[in-house]
């Protein structure tokens, strides 16, 4: 038995969700919803306790870090593999995973936050929003809810963020260049799984044109949106976070 919980809106369960999707597997869905914070309820603190998603529970094991998981889950069910047959394949899928993990998650937080999050929640009281920060076992997480969540759209902050994903496109742009499809080469892997996330938020967002000027990026994303896991991956649009460009 395989237990995936999530959020629809977020970023690392995307990641997971195409993962588990590419592999066709049979998986039990619990939505955890971050926007009434049960990420920080005691049932789902006992599983990841640090307070987010995703988290799988497998014959009652419990994985948690979606870098972690996708591991994991390429271990266990190895088909398809989704990861390349040779060492310095895997490293430099590896490499790009950190790369996501590291800056391409971090990048996504302030427009996130600024654009979609602060809208969704603007009738929090000051109160509920200090013990949401309070109650957060990551401390930052917390302190970011609060400076953000109750304060006017920090556009510089966003700036500094599509700044960012930029130089993680230019670093793209070069792994595919006369090389791929994929991000790590011949084959699809977990490099690809781990950046499809940031191709649904940028556009979701209305800033995909941020991946203008990158044409071989822009060749992996037709081929990556063309693949039925994709679309089963990223949010339909009746549980999507709010959009500025106007979606739901
Ligand atoms: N490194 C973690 C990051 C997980 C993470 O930050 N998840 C976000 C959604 S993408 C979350 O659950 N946030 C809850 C919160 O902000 O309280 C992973 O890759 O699983």
């Amino acid at each position: 038995m395989l237990t995936f919980y999530h959020y629809w809106g977020s970023f690392c369960s995307i990641k997971t969700r195409l993962a588990l999707e590419e592999k066709a597997l049979d998986y039990r869905e619990v939505f955890v919803d971050l926007l009434a914070f049960e990420q920080l309820k005691p049932d789902y603190m006992r599983l990841n306790p640090n307070g987010v998603v995703p988290t799988i529970e497998h014959d009652d094991q419990v994985v948690i870090e979606s870098t972690v998981i996708n591991e994991y889950l390429n271990e266990v069910f190895p088909d398809p593999p989704l990861m390349p047959i040779d060492p310095l394949g895997r490293a430099r899928a590896r490499v790009l995973v950190k790369l996501e993990d590291d800056k391409a998650h971090e990048a996504m937080r302030a427009p996130t936050f600024n654009l979609m999050i602060k809208p969704m929640i603007a009738g929090l009281s000051d109160s509920e929003v200090d013990e949401i920060a309070t109650n957060h076992p990551q401390k930052w997480i917390g302190d970011y809810w609060k400076k953000t969540v109750r304060t006017p759209i920090d556009q510089d902050a966003i700036d500094d963020s599509l700044a960012l994903v930029r130089d993680i496109c230019a670093t793209l742009e070069a792994a595919l260049d006369g090389a791929g499809p994929w991000l790590a080469g011949e084959t699809f892997s977990l490099a690809d799984c781990a950046f499809a996330p940031m191709v649904d938020r940028m556009e979701h967002l209305g800033a995909g044109e941020t991946f203008n000027g990158f044409p071989a990026l822009q060749a992996w994303i037709a081929r990556l949106k063309a693949r039925p896991a994709y679309g089963r991956s990223v949010p339909p649009d009746d549980k999507r976070l709010y959009s500025p460009g106007g979606g739901a």
